[in-house]
């Protein structure tokens, strides 16, 4: 599936209003291992490995179409098929047939998500703490899957349509994984910053 899904810094009143009339989808906590080897190969390239609670996910960039200010990403689930895309043959465990390569976590982050849909779209309300820091941080995305990349910027622009029409502005927000390589990886966070990831 592709994701397309925008960040947003949500006001107690835009909040309000986003959710009035969205019906609740519940709430639920996870936690996510984020991967990359010394030399941040995967992250250099926009490319996130994470493991969610056990299952492996891999997203991976589209090529841009509509707005830049809207993420759009390629999603992959499971070890099968992540194997594929990094010709990774099971000799061990997936964990352990990335650490030979030098993948390690970096990050662990662990998500309360408040889940609801309005009009076709998914919100989600996360809030999120980070393991071995007192670093917390809540963050919205409305959020749009599409089947094929010809209809992401589409999606994009529907995503900045509704968020307007709720008095939500677009502005620059950042990303859970983000804010944590900000505050306690500089190095990590400076390399993905020049390489004008994020
Ligand atoms: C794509 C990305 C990262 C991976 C984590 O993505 P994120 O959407 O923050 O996590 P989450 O938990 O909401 O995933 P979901 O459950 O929706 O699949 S870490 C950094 N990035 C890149 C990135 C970017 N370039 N710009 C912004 C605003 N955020 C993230």
């Amino acid at each position: 599936m592709i994701e397309i899904e925008k960040k947003f810094k949500l006001s107690g009143e835009q909040e309000a209003r986003l959710l009035a009339g969205a019906e609740e989808l519940g709430e639920k906590t996870f936690t996510d291992f984020y991967y990359d080897n010394a030399q941040f190969s995967l992250g250099l390239q926009d490319i996130w490995l994470r493991e969610r609670d056990g299952q492996w996910e891999l997203k991976l960039p589209l090529t841009q179409n509509g707005s830049n200010s809207v993420d759009q990403y390629r999603e992959i689930e499971g070890e099968m098929a992540i194997r594929e895309i990094f010709a990774l043959p099971p000799l061990g465990s997936f964990v352990e047939d990335i650490s030979r390569f030098g993948y390690e976590p970096y990050c662990e982050c662990t998500t309360t998500r408040r889940k609801y849909r309005k009009d076709g779209f998914v919100i989600d309300l996360d809030e999120a703490v980070f393991a071995g820091t007192d670093l917390s941080y809540t963050v919205a995305e409305i959020e749009l899957l599409v089947a094929r990349s010809e209809e992401a910027g589409e999606a994009a622009g529907k995503i900045l349509d509704f968020a307007g029409a709720h008095g939500l502005i677009d502005g620059p927000v950042r990303g859970k994984v983000e804010t944590y390589l900000k505050k306690e990886k500089p190095r990590h966070y400076a390399a993905l910053v020049e390489a004008g990831v994020l």
